[in-house]
């Protein structure tokens, strides 16, 4: 069966998504329960309902737009990804997987495929750190990977509770609630730009880590106290994220990356010496006892330039997972999928993180890639071509009828 992908409603939907952003274009900007987002959630709940799909949403905005299969009582196929971005931000990641998905639903309808098995698009809420410095949070909620007692302990940067945007509690799906899960994303990285491979099937996602240090000096006039006399959090702070990075290449393994990724100083003013740093540092490594050491490596460091600067250096392990393995069965359908495709297709790992880290672990989950030019993401030059997208889209249908028939 051959599918018919409406490439020029795909790119359009892509582009009016794009225009719900706090930057200006082409930055994207779309941070979760922002005004913005909301309206982004909205509008995107109308268009499934608009496409024919039964539209539900839990009780912190996770999505589930459902085509209902002619079997009630058999688990759904589930897809999909997240529309949340990160500040300055491209408008490919996450949405390629929501509207690609979509946009394959409605092939399969117009084709007249009828599925046994229920189809069901997820959006995931709060994919990105940004807000609560946890990524994934609507997929570690739905999958049971972290408890709603735990999710009510998070706050924003403005210190606003999780529970302000919506209850955590209860929100775990039953086991075998999807028969299995594909994610259609863009690489995020250049492997399939440099192979030339228009398609990635991905076998295995890398192990995230963060961490938050919290770094206290003792400020004061920057004109009047003497160099011997000081106590500099920023100074202890620029010596941990050097420490992130030699931890890192210490491994001399090329899937071990870290990244001290926030820095806020205070007071942050010019003439006054910096009294407390924040720091946020992301750790990841396809091999977890290799991404457990360097968290430990970054925590003695920590504990090293305390020591060494008089500093109180106060660490905190937000979260550190385990990597996940695709399923098997699952990436022989995507390898069918993609060869039916006729272009060129390549078994990869994801060095980014994704909601099906955390789906693996209540279903049968696989990851399909469409390129993105120079390997660039989390930028506003990130950019995948509508050839690629409808590639992508075209496969993830014919993966979707192979599994719902
Ligand atoms: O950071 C990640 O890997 C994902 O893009 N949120
Ligand atoms: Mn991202
Ligand atoms: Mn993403």
């Amino acid at each position: 069966m051959d599918f018919e992908i409406d490439g020029a409603r795909l790119l359009s939907e892509l582009e009016t998504l794009a225009t719900f952003s706090d930057s200006a274009a082409p930055a994207i900007t779309r941070i979760v329960y922002s005004e913005t987002d909301r309206k982004a959630r909205a509008w995107l709940k109308d268009l499934c309902s608009q496409s024919g799909l039964a539209v539900r949403e839990d009780a912190i905005g996770n999505l589930f737009a459902r085509w209902h299969g002619t079997d009630p009582d058999a688990a759904a196929v589930g897809t999909g990804s997240h529309i949340d971005a990160i500040p300055n931000a491209g408008k490919y990641d996450g949405t390629v997987g929501v509207l690609g998905a979509l946009a394959a639903i409605r092939a399969l309808r117009a084709a007249q495929f009828t599925p046994r098995k229920s189809i069901e698009l997820l959006v995931f809420i709060s994919e990105e750190p940004t807000r609560f410095g946890i990524g994934c949070l609507g997929s570690r909620l739905l999958s049971g990977a972290l408890s709603g007692a735990a999710a009510k302990r998070l706050t924003d940067r403005a210190g606003k509770p999780l529970e302000d945007f919506g209850d955590p509690e209860n929100l775990a799906l039953p086991t075998n609630y999807y028969a299995s899960f594909i994610e259609l994303h863009i690489e995020q990285g250049p492997i399939l730009e440099k192979t030339g491979a228009a398609l990635g099937i991905v076998t295995g996602i890398a192990a995230p880590a963060a961490l938050r240090v919290l770094i206290d000096g003792e400020g004061g006039h920057a004109g009047a106290v003497l160099m011997p006399d000081r106590r500099d959090a920023l100074l202890g702070a620029a010596e941990i994220a050097l420490a992130v990075e030699a931890a890192a290449r210490a491994t001399g393994a090329i899937d071990t990356v870290a990244t001290t990724g926030v820095c806020e100083v205070s007071p942050g003013a010019v003439n006054s010496i910096p009294s407390h740093v924040k720091l946020e540092i992301d750790i990841r490594d396809t091999d977890l006892a290799r991404r457990d050491a360097v968290v430990k490596a970054v925590i003695q460091a920590c504990e090293t330039t305390a020591a060494q600067r008089k500093l109180q250096v106060k660490t905190e392990i937000l979260n550190a997972d385990a990597p996940a393995a695709c399923d098997p069965q699952l990436i022989e359908v995507l390898t069918e999928a993609c060869r039916a495709e006729r272009k060129g297709f390549q078994r990869m790992v994801s060095r980014a993180y994704h909601d099906s880290l955390f789906m693996s672990r209540i279903a049968p989950t696989a990851m399909l890639f469409t390129p993105c030019r120079g390997g660039v993401s989390h930028r506003p030059d990130e950019y995948a071509s509508a050839e690629d997208i409808v590639t992508g889209a075209r496969t993830l249908a014919r993966a979707l009828a192979k599994l719902a028939a």
